[in-house]
């Protein structure tokens, strides 16, 4: 495809919810993610020849404050004395809606700079400056990713082939943003130390299950961990959800399905959306059973 460089949404199956450390980032439990295919952002430079900075996302000029954010982001890592660009960047994930937009977009930029500013840098080198942007983003750079509480990040095998579909509750931006979100749980939740106790935990179960491609298990603890992520919201000072009514009916979809023998599981993020995690092989049946039972919009996201 042109000049456009890509990146990837992921979504963790244990989650990261809290920093350690700000600068450099560091997440307070290791987390472990799974590369959506079909969620991505496109990202291109080009000179701007108005001698300003600019920045468009699907053709939408975005406000000075996000292109201040996006510039003091970039600064670190591309020249000092570059000229002014524009930045376009086209998502086919729905943008800030909880669906790892932020993950991309980060990593679509990233790439984007290392060639229009020809930086040459490592795979490396780039998850590492992509982490500065967005947290998670660092994760997209592989199928399946460990991010550790060192800052290091592992590439992940197992043998199943994963699918994902996204049960589209809301996809208006949500009102509080998943950095604002997190922040309050770290300082005010009066459960978070029991959440990264259960983190660390599912984190060293997690990488058990996909070593031994135990499907069942993978599912179980990436729902136990979401519900344990998302009850952080509620114990915190002053408490909020990401999730509506709308939300619990989907996850109750799911679990029916699975009474059903439909191996599936749900996992939610900063967001209202569910996304259901199968097997491959059982998306076909499985998206039309669901379809019967979800009306609303449903989003496949591997290829
Ligand atoms: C995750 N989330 O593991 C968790 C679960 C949202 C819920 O990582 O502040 O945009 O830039 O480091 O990576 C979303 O937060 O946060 C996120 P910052 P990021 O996917």
């Amino acid at each position: 495809m042109d000049s456009y460089s890509l990146g990837y949404a992921n979504i963790a199956l244990v989650k990261y919810w809290g920093k350690k450390s700000k600068d450099p980032v560091l997440p307070y439990n290791p987390n472990i993610s799974l590369r959506l295919d079909n969620l991505l952002s496109k990202t291109k430079i080009e000179k701007n020849d108005n001698n300003i900075d600019e920045f468009y996302i699907n053709d939408e000029k975005q406000s000075q404050e996000e292109v201040d954010k996006m510039i003091k982001f970039i600064s670190k890592f591309t020249p000092t004395n570059r000229e002014a660009i524009t930045i376009r960047s086209y998502n086919t994930v729905p943008t800030a809606v909880g669906l790892s937009s932020s993950s991309s977009g980060t990593m679509a930029l990233v790439l984007a700079c290392n060639k229009y500013f020809k930086l040459n840098k490592t795979t490396k080198e780039l998850v590492e400056i992509a982490k500065e942007g967005s947290g998670s983003s660092c994760r997209s750079f592989y199928k399946l990713a460990a991010w550790l509480e060192d800052g290091s990040v592992e590439e992940l095998e197992c043998s199943l082939d994963f699918g994902m579909m996204v049960l589209v509750v809301n996809e208006d931006r949500k009102k509080i943003s998943s950095r604002v979100a997190m922040e309050r749980c770290v300082q005010t939740s009066t459960t978070f130390d029991a959440w990264i106790e259960k983190a660390k935990g599912d984190f060293i179960l997690m990488k058990e299950a996909l070593k031994d491609a135990d499907f069942e298990k993978i599912g179980e603890i990436t729902e136990s961990n979401a519900l344990a992520m998302h009850g952080t919201t509620s114990t915190s000072t002053p408490s909020f959800s990401f999730l509506t009514e709308e939300s619990h009916m989907a996850m109750d979809i799911v679990k029916e399905l699975r009474s059903k023998g439909y191996k599936c599981y749900f996992t939610m993020d900063a967001g209202p959306n569910v996304k259901v995690l199968y097997l491959r092989e059982d998306q076909d049946k499985l998206y039309e059973e669901i379809s019967k039972l979800w009306k609303k919009k449903i989003i496949l996201c591997m290829e």
